[in-house]
């Protein structure tokens, strides 16, 4: 998948509680990941940040899914490189079904940073680090706000008048 074509998204995040979830594999891209995604966060004025680091990329889902009962966005972010076996695929797909099962059942957006990637100069070049061409951790942290505020407008409009 390319990363052409990303939007360019404004959004204000200052009434936000937002929490970073964070892998702990390939620490230097990892780093860059949580560094683009609280840049992001800075720059639409979200103050109320926790950042929350697991193991690996396997247990984000759990982790997001707690967070996300009580705060309004989560970001998940972590770098899954393709070894010899097919665990890869395995820690990708329970990544991917379980932080998409958890924004469902806790009706809370959970942007997707979880790079998965053959090698890792594919994951330096999309980590924010100097010289890479893109930043998911910055991407993943502007789509969870942005959702975050739609799905606030939508509740509000909806609510019923007393
Ligand atoms: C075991 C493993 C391997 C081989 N590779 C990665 C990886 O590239 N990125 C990542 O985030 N995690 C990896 N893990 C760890 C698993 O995600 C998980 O932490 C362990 O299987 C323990 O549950």
């Amino acid at each position: 998948m390319s990363g052409a074509g990303a939007p360019d998204i404004t959004a204000d995040g200052r009434e936000l509680r937002v929490a970073i979830v964070a892998a702990s594999w390939h620490t230097e891209i990892m780093d860059a990941l949580v560094a683009g995604a609280q840049q992001y966060l800075d720059e639409c004025g979200c103050t109320d940040v926790e950042t929350v680091r697991v193991p690996g990329s396997f247990e984000l889902p759990v982790v997001a899914q707690e967070l996300a009962k009580t705060y309004d966005a989560v970001v998940a972010l972590g770098v899954v490189i393709r070894g010899g076996t097919p665990h890869f695929d395995y820690v990708c797909g329970a990544a991917t079904t379980g932080l998409t099962t958890a924004s469902l059942q806790t009706e809370t957006p959970i942007g997707f940073g979880v790079l998965t990637c053959d090698d890792e100069q594919q994951a330096r070049d999309r980590s924010g680090l100097p010289g890479s061409s893109e930043s998911k951790g910055h991407e993943a942290a502007s789509a969870a706000v942005a959702t975050a505020v739609t799905l606030k407008r939508l509740r509000s409009s909806t609510e019923p008048e007393l």
